[in-house]
């Protein structure tokens, strides 16, 4: 029986380019996101080239629609938690409360919906693994990021207890941190301004999709005894949150 893996946020970035990649290592894909168009695209393009692949079309946010679309999976071995976004680049006294509500919602309380319904299926196979999308701005916080880098030092925080709770069931949980990744991303942040996304990219030779779902492939296909718990990956010109080096 093939393995399961199942994606949030598959229809764009890195949650796209690692359901593809899963794919080719063999998993079977349990592909999620909001943009049905964009999940039938996906599942369409990993059934040509012979893998399987099955979509589900719901928010993260909606904790009985989350419950509803996952509670009949029998069972998942590769949870990735990757939905999430970034919404406005504002001063604390300026930001948008709906921006706030969308990030914390998604990138948090998301993950722990998702979670919620995932992780017992684990606890009762006895093993399974969850990959968690943080970031960079996981520990370090900028100036206009509040509420983004506060809803990833969550994520930072939820990866260390998750990975305790879970410990003596023989789940492994990695969390997997990039610092500048060329996807959606930077467009959602701006609201649809592509030429500001575009921006934020200017003379660095960015992160892609493919690059992080190269590790989270790597991560996943590691013996039993050994784990990724924290891996940090940020393009060659790129030291942190402060420091990037354009040419
Ligand atoms: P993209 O915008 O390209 O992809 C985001 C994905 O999340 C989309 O598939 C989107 O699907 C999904 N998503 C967003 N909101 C929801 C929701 N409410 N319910 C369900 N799915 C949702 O960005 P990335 O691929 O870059 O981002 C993926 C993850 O990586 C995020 O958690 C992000 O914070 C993290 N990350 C990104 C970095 C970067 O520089 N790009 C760096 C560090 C971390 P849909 O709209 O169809 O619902
Ligand atoms: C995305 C990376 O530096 O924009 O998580 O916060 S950053």
């Amino acid at each position: 029986m093939k393995k399961q893996a199942l994606i949030t946020g598959a229809t764009s970035g890195i949650g796209r380019a690692t359901a593809l990649r899963l794919a080719r290592e063999g998993y079977a894909i349990i592909a999620t996101g909001r943009r049905a168009e964009r999940l039938e695209e996906l599942r369409k393009e990993i059934e040509a080239a012979g893998g399987e692949c099955r979509t589900l079309c719901f928010d993260v946010r909606d904790r009985l629609r989350v419950e509803e679309m996952l509670s009949p999976i029998e069972r998942v071995d590769l949870l990735v938690n990757n939905a999430g976004l970034a919404a406005g680049l504002e001063h604390i006294d300026r930001g948008s409360t709906e921006d706030w509500d969308a990030m914390i919602d998604t990138n948090v309380k998301g993950l722990l919906y998702v979670t919620r319904v995932i992780s017992p299926k684990m606890v009762s196979a006895g093993h399974g693994h969850i990959i968690n999308l943080g970031s960079i701005a996981g520990t370090e916080a900028y100036e206009n990021g509040a509420v983004y880098c506060a809803s990833k030092h969550a994520v930072h925080a939820l990866s260390q207890s998750m990975r305790a709770d879970l410990l003596s069931s023989g789940i492994k949980v990695t969390e997997i941190r990039p610092g500048m990744v060329e996807t959606e991303f930077s467009e959602v942040r701006f609201h649809g301004d592509k030429t500001r996304a575009a921006g934020v990219y200017r003379g660095v030779e960015p992160l892609t999709g493919d690059d992080i779902a190269e590790a989270i492939a790597w991560a996943a296909q590691l013996p039993a005894h050994m784990n990724v718990n924290d891996m940090v990956l940020m393009p060659a010109q790129q030291a942190g949150a402060f420091y990037t080096y354009r040419k």
